[in-house]
C-alpha cells in the first residue's frame, strides 16, 4: 500500500476551497466542489477506471474485472459544510480511491478473479448545508428521495440543484453500477475512539433523527415609532423557540436526545424594522425514537402556547425524518476480523451523524467505520485527525473490500 501517495493526495484535495482556518468551504455544486470533483474524475480516467455522473449528480470510478458482475462500492462524500473540517467526509473518497487502485494490483498481479468488480465513489450533496435535506445523492440512488423533486429544491439564494449541478457541469445521465455490498470510512465526528484509545470504530447502528421545520410570523413595523404593546416581533418568538429547543433535553436522561436550531434566516434584517418572518432548522436526535417523538410532541405544544401569548402564527413542518438503522451483523464480523489481522484495536459504536452508508444499508449490506476524531470535534475548521489514523483506516478499508470482492 503507497500510504506516502495517499497522504499526498489527501492533503492536495485540503487545499481545495481552503479557509483561512485549515478548514475548507466547499458546498454542494459550487466551485469548489466543482474543482474536486474534477480532480476525481482525471484521477479515475488516469487510473484506466470507467468515470460515470448520474442523474443527481453522484460520480462513479468503475473497476470492470469479472464482466457482467456486481460491484462492491466503496466511497463517501467531497462535499463540506460551510466552514466545515478537511477531513469529514474527503478521508473516505480518497482511502477509497487508493484501496481500490491497491486490489486493482493486486487483481493484476495475482490469479485469483474476484466474484465482484469494484466502484469508488463521491456522493453529491452529504451536508446539505446549501440544499436540504443533507445525504440527498445516496439516498436518490437507494431510492429513498424522489430524485425529481430533489433537482426542484432551492438554496436560500433561489437557486435549484438541477441549475446548481446544471451550471458546474456534473447532472450526468449515466445509470450508477449495480450494487453488491458497500463500504464506507469517516472521522467519528464524537471522542468516543479517541477516549477509549481505539483506532477503529464498527457501526452498527444510526441514530434515529428528524428536522422541525419551523415558519415564525409576526408583523413589520418600526423599531423607533411602534408602541411595545402593539408590537408582534417574529425575531423574539423565534428566539424563545431556540431556547425551548435546547432545554427540552434536559427533560430527558444526559445525552439521551441532542437537538439544536443551526439555521436562522430573518425578513426583513435590517436594523430598524422588527421583524416579519423567521425559518428555523431543529435538529433532533437519539438513540431512542420514543425520546425524539416526545420531545417533538412537548415543543409542538409548548410553541402553540407561545403563539397565542404573542398574537403570532407558528407553522411547524416535520422534515427528514430518519429511522434508526442497523448494520448487518455479518458485515461486523468481517470487519472485526479485518481489524484484528491488521493488529488494530476496535470496538462497535453507534453514528450520531448521518452518513450515506445509513442509505446505502437500505440497498445493500453495508460496513461503516470510524477513525478517531481528535477532541471529537467535527463541522468545523479545527477538525483534526492524524495522518497514522487515517492510514490505519486505508489499510482497514482496503482489507474490507479485498473480502467483499472474493478474489
Ligand atoms: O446529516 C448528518 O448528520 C451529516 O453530517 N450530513
Ligand atoms: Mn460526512
Ligand atoms: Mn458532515
Ligand atoms: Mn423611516
Amino acid at each position: 500500500m503507497n500510504s506516502a501517495a495517499f497522504l499526498q493526495d489527501f492533503h492536495h484535495v485540503a487545499t481545495i476551497g481552503a479557509t483561512s482556518n485549515n478548514g475548507v468551504d466547499r458546498q454542494a455544486a459550487t466551485m469548489e466542489d466543482a474543482r474536486t470533483r474534477s480532480w476525481f474524475a482525471d484521477w479515475v480516467r488516469d487510473a484506466g477506471w470507467e468515470l460515470r455522473v448520474d442523474g443527481i449528480g453522484n460520480m462513479f470510478g468503475l473497476l470492470e474485472w469479472t464482466p457482467g458482475a456486481p460491484y462492491v462500492l466503496i466511497g463517501s462524500h467531497l462535499d463540506s459544510q460551510p466552514l466545515g473540517g478537511r477531513f469529514d467526509g474527503a478521508y473516505g473518497v480518497i482511502a477509497a480511491m487508493h484501496a481500490a487502485r491497491q486490489l486493482d494490483a493486486e487483481v493484476a498481479e495475482g490469479s485469483a478473479v474476484p466474484r465482484f468488480n469494484l466502484a469508488v465513489v463521491n456522493w453529491f450533496n452529504e451536508e446539505g448545508g446549501r440544499f436540504a435535506p443533507s445525504i440527498m445523492g445516496s439516498s436518490v440512488f437507494a431510492g429513498l428521495l424522489p430524485r425529481e423533486l430533489m433537482l426542484d429544491v432551492k438554496d436560500l439564494q433561489g437557486v435549484t440543484v438541477r441549475e446548481a449541478l446544471d451550471g458546474i457541469g456534473y447532472l450526468g445521465t449515466s445509470e450508477g453500477p449495480d450494487v453488491a455490498s458497500y463500504a464506507e470510512i469517516h472521522i467519528e465526528q464524537g471522542r468516543i475512539l479517541e477516549r477509549e484509545g481505539h483506532t477503529i470504530g464498527l457501526v452498527d447502528s444510526s441514530w434515529y433523527t428528524q428536522k422541525l421545520d419551523i415558519e415564525v410570523l409576526g408583523e413589520q413595523s418600526h423599531t423607533g415609532a411602534t408602541a411595545m404593546v402593539d408590537r408582534h416581533d417574529a425575531l423574539v418568538a423565534a428566539s424563545k423557540i431556540i431556547l425551548m429547543v435546547h432545554d427540552v433535553t434536559q427533560d430527558f436522561s444526559d445525552e439521551a436526545l441532542v437537538s439544536s436550531v443551526g439555521q436562522l434566516t430573518l425578513e426583513p434584517n435590517s436594523p430598524i424594522v422588527v421583524a416579519r418572518r423567521v425559518h428555523l432548522v431543529a435538529d433532533l436526535r437519539s438513540g431512542d425514537p420514543d425520546i425524539v417523538k416526545a420531545a417533538r410532541a412537548k415543543l409542538i405544544a409548548d410553541i402553540d402556547v407561545l403563539a397565542r401569548a404573542h398574537d403570532i402564527r407558528v407553522n411547524v413542518k416535520d422534515f427528514d425524518i430518519r429511522p434508526i438503522r442497523r448494520f448487518p451483523e455479518s458485515g461486523l464480523e468481517l470487519a472485526d476480523k479485518v481489524a484484528a489481522g491488521l493488529g488494530l484495536s476496535s470496538r462497535r459504536i453507534q453514528t450520531m451523524a448521518g452518513h450515506d452508508s445509513v442509505a446505502m444499508n437500505t440497498v445493500a449490506p453495508s460496513i461503516m467505520l470510524f477513525i478517531p476524531s481528535v477532541d471529537g470535534v467535527s463541522h468545523c475548521e479545527r477538525e483534526f485527525t492524524t495522518d497514522a489514523d487515517m492510514v490505519s483506516g486505508l489499510d482497514m478499508l482496503t482489507g474490507v473490500a479485498r473480502e467483499l470482492i472474493g478474489g
